[in-house]
């Protein structure tokens, strides 16, 4: 399905989600939430896929924010719903089952680095930008940055970057575990391919539920999070992946996971 905002390849088991606006740095307006949301789903639903990569168009910006010109006159109602929809489809990408990446080749700020940290795993190119300009425009972050940067990088740190509006860069991005590699921009595509790829190669149903056992164990105190594990722990021995993964080792070939 063709989208206006986003451009959906899939290539074998990988699908490639761009957003692509890139009059507006790929800023994100209700129309490119939506068609991120829409593929997203066509992602979930296909079973060729296993693993996927959003990224921006273009050498500039991953997502430059949600889009200002389109906020600026909200009515406290529609700002409401606005932030409503925009945590509604990057909390898909944590609830879906399969593996989401960040390629993030550019800008990478408010909305855009919520969108990244939305993601399961996160890439940058070394002109990445990152921070949460809201309280410069007069607004809180409100795609779940309050929530997920201090979950990802601790208190104090989410703290000073939301409270001072600063924007960091890549290497600095890195060092505090915004990002978990770094590379020079033309090589950032390969990086993400490789890494898809290495995932791809697991067993699809064990890396499934992985993330959801991190991901619900994120919310919860240890003792429930452990009870999560040893039920997807136990969940994987209803499934092929298991016998073959086993099987595979105790004789000494390589899996073949289908
Ligand atoms: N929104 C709309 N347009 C944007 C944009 C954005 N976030 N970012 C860039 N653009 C547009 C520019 O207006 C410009 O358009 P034209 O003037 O050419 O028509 C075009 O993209 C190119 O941008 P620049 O000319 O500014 O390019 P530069 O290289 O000079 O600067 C920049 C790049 C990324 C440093 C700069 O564009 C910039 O500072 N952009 C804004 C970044 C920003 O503040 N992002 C955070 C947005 S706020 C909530 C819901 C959501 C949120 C909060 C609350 N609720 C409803 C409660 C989330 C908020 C955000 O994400």
């Amino acid at each position: 399905m063709p989208y206006e905002n986003v451009i959906l390849e899939k290539e074998g088991s990988l699908a490639v989600l761009i957003v692509n606006r890139p009059k507006a740095l790929n800023a994100l307006n209700k129309e490119t939430l939506a068609d991120i949301k829409a593929a997203l789903e066509d992602i979930e639903q296909d079973a060729a896929i296993k693993v996927a990569i959003i990224t921006g168009a273009g050498d500039k910006s991953f997502v430059a924010g949600a889009d200002i010109a389109y906020m600026q006159n909200f009515s406290v109602q529609e700002a409401r719903a606005f932030a409503a929809f925009g945590q509604e489809v990057f909390r898909f990408i944590e609830l879906m089952e399969k593996p989401v990446i960040a390629a993030i080749n550019g800008f990478a700020l408010g909305g855009g680095c919520e969108l990244a940290m939305a993601c399961d795993i996160r890439l940058a190119a070394e002109n990445a930008v990152f921070g949460q300009p809201e309280v410069g425009l007069g607004v809180t972050p409100g795609f779940g940055g309050t929530q997920r940067m201090p979950r990802l990088i601790g208190e104090g740190r989410a703290k000073e970057l939301t409270y001072t509006a600063a924007s960091i860069k890549a290497d600095e991005a890195f060092r505090i575990g915004l990002v978990n590699h770094v590379y020079p921009a033309a090589e950032l595509m390969a990086e993400a391919r490789k890494m898809a790829q290495k995932i791809g190669r697991q067993a699809t149903t064990a890396v499934g539920y992985s993330k959801y056992s991190i991901n619900k164990g994120m919310q919860v105190d240890t003792d429930t999070g452990m009870s999560i594990e040893s039920s997807m722990f136990g969940m994987c021995f209803s499934v092929e992946d298991q016998k073959e993964g086993m099987n595979a080792f105790v004789n000494k070939r390589k899996p073949n996971f289908k």
